[in-house]
């Protein structure tokens, strides 16, 4: 009897175990089951040479043994590359078909959707100090501008949100950045050490960097250069092409009405600019801040003369815990129950940076949400 009860329990727990339900790295939820049955990513073997980005994915599927075989989370492997989307919805905005125009695609029209969106696959490391992992934050973007001697500066960052879009901050795209550094002229994503061509770490190496010009950028039209508030400060920059989503290059969530943020709050903000050191981190860097009370924070800045306004957040407020500058239109952001990112504010201004008592300040992305949108649906023509 006693062994009749340890088999049918053996036989529950081998048919619980021989398809459980999983979420594939990519945020996809699936079936756990054999690499073999699995052809999308028993293909991925067949790559010469292997690239480590596929290893780790392959590695980050896996979700169990049956016996000597590996159970993989099935799901399509690694970069949702484009030769999946070519049969999906696309239309052409030209009568041509010509090689020199980008189809237009409608999925370019809608921040990426909740369910694909925000996707960091990191998570399992211990970091050291601020520095962030290779493939952590993959939406992060570095905005490059032509400087008066012909040279690319990047001043700026921003986040993918869909694979032609990037959201930033006005003051990134228009006016005394302008004139004080030039056009800006291209995105670079993928990006961990501007130092270096191929960016390794821990014997692991990304892809090149994607690096895309600038079609067109949209401020917000209420974003007034010279407003000590810095209202409306966020932006859209189009794309010349679609961005490649690969291991390292991933579209975040964008806040909506629904993301809650209490003060005290745990979010993040992440960039390459200027470090307690004094010059811009060719590092890609983050930090752990707390939302500040907005009406302390609105307070401190009226003495300034600087009237916060209700689609601003304050975060930091520690000493020496800030973003700064460089780090302008780069992200602020939080991680989502169930694992996935969302981008709550953008980096926009403060009282110099790292200062006790003074948070910097972030356009907040959920009182933008519908500006977003509707700014990406009109201008993907
Ligand atoms: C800047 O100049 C800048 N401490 C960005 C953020 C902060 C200060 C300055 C917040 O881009």
């Amino acid at each position: 009897m006693k062994c009749q009860i340890v088999i049918f329990v053996l036989t529950i727990t081998w048919n619980y175990f021989a398809s459980s339900s999983c979420v594939t790295p990519l945020g996809v939820p699936s079936q756990c089951i054999s690499l073999y049955d699995c052809p999308q990513l028993l293909a991925a073997f067949e790559l010469r040479p292997l690239p480590s980005s596929v290893v780790r994915f392959l590695k980050q599927s896996q979700c169990g043994f049956e016996g000597y075989t590996p159970r993989v989370c099935c799901g399509p492997l690694g970069a949702r590359d484009e030769t999946s989307t070519t049969t999906q919805r696309q239309r052409l905005t030209t009568e041509s078909n010509s090689n020199t125009v980008d189809p237009v695609y409608d999925e370019d029209s809608t921040p990426e959707p909740r369910n694909t969106c925000g996707v960091d696959n990191n998570g399992d490391r211990i970091y050291g100090g601020q520095i962030t992992d290779l493939d952590e934050f993959p939406w992060m973007a570095l905005l490059g501008y032509r400087t008066s001697r012909g040279k690319i500066s990047y001043q700026c960052g921003g986040v993918l949100i869909n694979r032609r879009y990037v959201l930033t901050a006005a003051h990134c795209i228009t006016g005394a950045i302008e004139r004080e550094l030039g056009h800006l002229v291209t995105v670079r994503l993928g990006e961990y050490d501007i130092q270096t061509d191929v960016d390794c770490s821990d014997g692991e190496c990304a892809d090149p960097p994607q690096e895309i010009s600038v079609e067109a950028a949209y401020p917000h039209h209420g974003y007034k250069d010279g407003n000590k508030n810095r209202r409306d400060d966020i932006g859209l920059v189009r794309l010349s092409r679609r961005a490649k989503y690969t291991y390292y290059v991933q579209p975040v969530c964008l806040a909506d009405g629904n993301s809650r943020l209490g003060d005290g709050y745990d979010v993040y903000v992440a960039g390459w600019g200027k470090t307690l050191e004094g010059s811009n981190s060719p590092i890609k860097l983050k930090l752990n801040l707390p939302i500040f009370s907005k009406s302390e924070c609105v307070d401190k800045y009226r003495t300034l003369g600087a009237e916060l306004v209700e689609k601003q957040i304050c975060a930091g407020g520690a000493n020496k815990q800030d973003a700064c500058r460089g780090d302008s239109g780069g992200p602020l952001m939080r991680k989502m129950r169930g694992g996935k990112w969302e981008s709550v504010g953008v980096v926009s201004f403060g009282y110099g940076c790292g200062r006790e008592g003074w948070p910097g300040v972030y356009t907040s992305v959920a009182a933008y949400n519908d500006w977003i949108r509707s700014t990406i649906s009109s201008t993907n023509v």
